[in-house]
């Protein structure tokens, strides 16, 4: 875990911690950081003694977004053939909860790393934006999509047409973070948070988020058959019985995985 150049992995209790750590270039997520990043992530959600990942970068800056001095000369080939989505979509294939503890600019593809994340603590000075359109592009790694699913189309188009941020109490406002808190408390209450979650049931919890996300990616009646599915599944696990006998006879319930 310490061999990584541009990220800090570390294990806090049943939590994997990610720093982003390229400070001079306002944690840029170029190709090596995000190689880095999936790695550290798969590696965390292969290791049954982790139950949730805190993303985070520093107190000023989350992440400035892709690299741009990286990509500055690319072909449309190169961004094909460079396997830069595949490491966003890795993200997306993480099945333990994954918690963005972001303060300062979260911008470009910064905040589509935060919106990849399953919830998001933000501090007071949190900047949101998806300033592409100064670079004569787009975003690239869903911020057109996520972010118009969570805020709407109005806001969705003035973010990303005319780069408009939001500050962390607006992005409140329109439901992209869970909660903003002073800047001295982000990184502790996003590990809070994701202590708590790596404390539940460890199948239950990997079935939630799965099916949360289906909730986002398919119609309704799709999504329900698949809620009713996982649902049932769930009471072949060992869990469910202890925490239905946990909750019957006033005690504690002991997960164990199975
Ligand atoms: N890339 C590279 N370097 C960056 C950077 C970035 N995104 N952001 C900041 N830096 C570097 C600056 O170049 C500077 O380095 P030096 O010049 O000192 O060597 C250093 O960080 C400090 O930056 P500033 O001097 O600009 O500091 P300020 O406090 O004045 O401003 C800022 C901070 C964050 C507001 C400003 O740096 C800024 O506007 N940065 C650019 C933000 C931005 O435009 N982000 C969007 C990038 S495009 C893809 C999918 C997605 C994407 C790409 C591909 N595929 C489907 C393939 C995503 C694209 C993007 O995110």
């Amino acid at each position: 875990m310490s061999d990584y150049e541009t990220i800090i992995a570390e294990v806090h209790d049943r939590v994997g911690l990610i720093r982003l750590n390229r400070p001079r270039a306002f944690n840029a997520l170029n190709s090596q950081l995000m190689r880095e990043l999936t790695d550290a992530l798969a590696a965390f959600d292969a290791d049954e003694d982790i139950g949730a990942i805190v993303i985070t970068g520093s107190e000023r800056v989350f992440a400035a977004g892709a690299d741009i001095k990286e990509m500055s000369t690319a072909t449309p080939v190169d961004m094909l053939t460079s396997g830069y989505i595949d490491l966003f979509d890795r993200i997306r294939q993480v099945s333990k909860p994954i918690v963005a503890a972001v303060s300062g600019f979260a911008l470009g593809g910064g905040f589509e790393l935060a919106m990849t994340c399953d919830m998001i603590v933000a501090s007071e000075s949190a900047q949101f934006g998806q300033p592409e359109i100064n670079l004569g592009i787009i975003p690239g790694a869903g911020g057109t999509q996520r972010l118009t699913r969570t805020v709407g189309k109005y806001l969705a188009m003035e973010i990303v047409l005319n780069d408009r941020r939001l500050t962390a109490e607006e992005a409140a406002r329109f439901g992209l973070v869970n909660r903003v808190v002073p800047v001295e408390r982000y990184l502790d209450e996003a590990m809070e948070l994701a202590q708590q979650l790596a404390a539940r049931a460890p199948i239950a919890l990997r079935i939630a988020k799965e099916s949360v996300n289906k909730a986002l990616e398919t119609p309704l009646s799709e999504g329900l058959a698949y809620e009713r599915r996982v649902f049932y599944l769930l009471f072949a696990t060992e869990d469910q019985k202890e925490g239905m006998d946990a909750f019957m006879h006033k005690r504690k319930a002991e997960w164990k995985g199975k």
